[in-house]
């Protein structure tokens, strides 16, 4: 089943006998994963999507969100995405990284000046460009939206210099792009799904992790680890995806309709990410972390091994250097 498809009852089944059921009745339901809790930024985005393509199909097409991880974790529901079980996803950037390579380039560490610029490059043609990218792969980029920056946070020894890191087991996202960076910091680098990391910092199967404000609260790592150093690594975008099997399915005018809607939530989706943020860090700070700052200088110079084997094929250089000149 790619599509969960559900029969509109009312008057299709009784003029079915008689060969007179509406086409229209047919409603289309789009089932998009996503692993976070009720009322996280991403989740609300999706859901709002899904509000704008039911109003303009005049029902025909809806989404569903399942979220809270109830797909699974992000690599298997990507895997899932690409063969139409589950038709959409809103995934982080970096899970995609081995899959579509150009994503990588969102996650490069300080490489956007700002959220400003990230906004400036995502928005543009470099956005179309790194979203049509996905499609060899069996996907459909819808959108990115925004994941703030992603910071470290440890549960004992406190980061409060880039020398710190060095001997640190770090949770990292499933990318070789992450893995590499964590390498770089002279850390070592435990790739693992979202969901395992409370444990494994409970547990000291890690010292540590990186995330943005939002999601360090939601999944209460802060509970766990109550060191959160500013280093601002990576503003790493979220990505919105459809499966191609399930986009085939929808006639021109649907694709036009989801892909506006995928559009015009974004600025909801920002809209809502900044209150988010600024929440998520209230909370976090009022139950007592220790946030602390840092010189970033010596966190970039440690980078510059990443950029050397990441960004070394002429048409990951021509990508870097565009969005450099992004102003
Ligand atoms: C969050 C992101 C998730 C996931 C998570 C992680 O910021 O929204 O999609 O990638 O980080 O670190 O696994």
């Amino acid at each position: 089943m790619n599509l969960a498809r559900t029969i509109c009852v009312t008057g299709a089944l009784a003029l079915a006998p008689l060969g007179l059921a509406p086409a229209a009745s047919a409603q289309t339901v789009l089932r998009s994963a996503d692993i976070h809790p009720d009322g996280y930024p991403t989740v609300e985005a999706v859901i709002y999507m899904g509000q704008l393509v039911k109003e303009r199909t005049g029902g025909r097409l809806d989404i569903k969100v399942f979220n809270n991880a109830s797909l699974g974790s992000e690599k298997d529901t990507i895997e899932q995405t690409r063969f139409g079980v589950i038709d959409m996803n809103r995934v982080n950037t970096a899970p995609f990284n081995n899959l579509v390579p150009q994503t990588q380039v969102l996650g490069l560490p300080f490489l956007f000046r700002s959220v400003d610029h990230m906004h400036k490059v995502v928005d543009g043609p470099i956005g179309d460009e790194i979203l049509a990218a996905f499609e060899p792969h069996g996907l459909v980029g819808l959108a990115f939206y925004d994941s703030g920056a992603r910071s470290f946070y440890t549960t004992r020894k406190p980061i409060k210099s880039a020398a710190d890191l060095k001997g640190m087991k770090i949770r990292v996202q499933q990318s070789d792009l992450w893995i590499a960076m964590m390498k770089a910091f002279g850390a070592n680098a435990t790739p693992m799904p979202f969901g395992e990391v409370y444990s494994s910092l409970e547990t000291g199967v890690v010292d540590g992790a990186e995330n943005n404000w939002p999601s360090y609260e939601s999944s209460r790592h802060f509970e766990v680890a109550k060191n959160y150093t500013l280093t601002e690594h990576s503003l790493a975008p979220e990505a919105l995806v459809i499966s191609k099997i399930s986009w085939d399915k929808l006639s021109p005018e649907d694709q036009k309709i989801v892909r506006q809607a995928a559009k015009d939530s974004v600025a909801k989706m920002r809209e809502l990410w900044a209150a988010r943020e600024k929440a998520s860090e209230d909370k976090v700070r009022a139950a007592g972390v220790n946030v602390i700052t840092v010189d970033k200088e010596p966190f970039i110079a440690a980078m510059k091994p990443v950029y050397d084997s990441f960004v070394s094929d002429p048409k990951m250089k021509d990508l870097v250097a565009r969005i450099q000149a992004v102003k």
